[in-house]
């Protein structure tokens, strides 16, 4: 943070650290030293309830998932048949790989025991004595990382056969994908955890029916399995005294752009984008917001006039936008929208993983027609073009990616179409030559 700058009273007093507690405390990712700091007494606590009113103790909590859609994690875990002879699953989804998103891989990395202590607990919960995480191949170090905490707590007892004496058994593995963003959707990730190539699959069934192996499993992101032990210490009311009555408890928002202290800030759910960029020391000199998007670039761009809007999943939703993985990123009026939109999408070309048309096809072509505006070449009716195959994507695609990839083209459009027309007007410098060709 710039030394001189002061973060308002109100935007300090939404702060509520609860995941990042143990953040800043020198090697918390330890064993010994996450335990003198109160790690596994959760479970301890946990074990001595039966699996039934755990999963009722977070039904009351009111925590949702922390992936992006917000399911009640309670709700997700009271599908799981019971006596079906089955066995089940717990799966953490780790592939955090929304561009903007930096939470999970930060917690793994500054308190992997966290994430184990509420795999433990989580998996006693829905009766599973195997348990995955699947976090995504680039972050070597977060997976170097967990690898050992798994490692430090089968030798000190906490996975493995009748652990702590509870009769329970669990085993834990940690398993690296290979970078293909589709791996992050639930049904295209325990595809490529059995061995095949990710792609999703229909739902329903859903995965708590039909999910690894064809057995029940619960999938869950790393945020929400992480704030199970702090729900079994502090109890539901104490989670719900924190965010709002439909969005309980602490939510990780992760800061990016052109503020002056990017990072990660947990505050209770429903914080505004005024306090956030508060937090994060201001926007940076010379800098005016001009866009941001509140969940990544799956989430539409919202602007100004959405500052004051509560970051829960009730307040995004009243502005058309899921809350998403509360990746904030921030940019400014030296920033260039139709640029960004061409990226996003360029992305989201690169990650399509082929399976349906809309998808496979529509970000073929709007990559294109973007290049082509920002070549200097485009016209008028690209505009209707791109927004065509929006259309043609959203609700339409056998995933939520290809309805992903429609939020950045019709948001941009919708707030800032003059910036389209002063490429395709001439207005402005074109940033590219030519048309696209080829591959991208
Ligand atoms: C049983 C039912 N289970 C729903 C479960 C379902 C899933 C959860 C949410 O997408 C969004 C996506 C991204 N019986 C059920 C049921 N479930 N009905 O509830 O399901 P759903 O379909 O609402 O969402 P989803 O498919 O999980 C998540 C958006 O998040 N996103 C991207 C996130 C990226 C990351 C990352 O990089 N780590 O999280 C950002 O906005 O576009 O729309 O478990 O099985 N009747
Ligand atoms: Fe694959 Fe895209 Fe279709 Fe999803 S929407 S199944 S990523 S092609």
């Amino acid at each position: 943070m710039t030394l001189d700058y002061q973060p308002s009273q109100e935007s300090l007093s939404k702060l509520t650290p609860v995941l990042t507690k143990r953040w800043l405390s020198p090697d918390a990712w330890k064993i010994d030293v996450y335990e003198r700091l109160d790690g596994y007494t959760a479970l301890r606590k946990a074990f001595k309830a039966h699996p039934d009113e755990l999963i009722q103790l977070v039904k009351d909590s009111g925590l949702r998932g922390r992936g992006g859609a917000g399911f009640p994690t309670g709700m997700k875990w009271g599908f799981i048949p019971q006596n079906d002879g089955k066995p089940h699953y717990l799966v953490v989804n780790a592939d955090e790989g929304e561009p903007g998103t930096c939470k999970d891989l930060p917690l793994m990395m500054a308190d992997p025991h966290s994430l184990v202590e509420g795999v433990i607990i989580a998996s006693y919960a829905i009766r599973a004595n195997f348990a995955a995480i699947y976090i995504r191949g680039e972050a070597v170090h977060s997976a170097r990382r967990l690898r050992a905490a798994v490692e430090q707590a089968y030798a000190k007892g906490y996975l493995g056969k009748n652990i702590l004496g509870s009769g329970f058994d669990l085993d834990l593995v940690v398993h690296s994908g290979a970078g293909a963003y589709i791996c992050g959707e639930e049904t295209a990730l325990l595809d490529s955890l059995e061995g095949y190539r990710g792609q999703p699959r229909l739902r329903p069934p859903f995965p708590a029916t039909h999910g690894l192996y064809a057995s029940p499993t619960v999938v869950n992101n790393v945020e929400t399995i992480a704030s199970v032990p702090y729900i079994v210490l502090g109890g539901s009311a104490w989670f719900r005294s924190m965010g709002t009555e439909k969005s309980p408890g602490p939510k990780i928002y992760s800061i990016s752009g052109r503020v002056n202290n990017p990072g990660q800030f947990e505050c209770g759910l429903g914080v505004t984008l005024r306090q956030l960029i508060d937090l994060a020391g201001g926007m940076q000199p010379g800098h005016e917001l001009k866009f941001w998007t509140p969940g990544g670039s799956s989430t539409p761009m919202l602007t100004d006039e959405h500052l004051d809007v509560p970051m829960d999943f009730e307040g995004m939703a009243g502005v058309g936008t899921m809350l998403g993985t509360t990746a904030v990123q921030v940019f400014s009026n030296q920033d260039d929208i139709v640029y960004a939109t061409y990226r996003w999408i360029a992305f989201y070309h690169h990650e399509s993983c082929g399976k349906c048309t809309p998808c496979r096809e529509g970000n073929y072509w709007m990559v294109r027609i973007l290049h082509r505006i920002l070549a200097g070449q485009g016209t008028v009716l690209d505009l209707d073009t791109l927004l065509d195959a929006c259309d043609n994507l959203l609700g339409r695609s056998f995933c939520a990616l290809g309805d992903g990839a429609t939020s950045p083209v019709t948001s941009s459009i919708k707030y800032f179409k003059q910036d389209y027309l002063d490429y395709i007007e001439g207005r402005k410098t074109p940033m590219f030559k030519g048309e696209l060709v080829g591959a991208h």
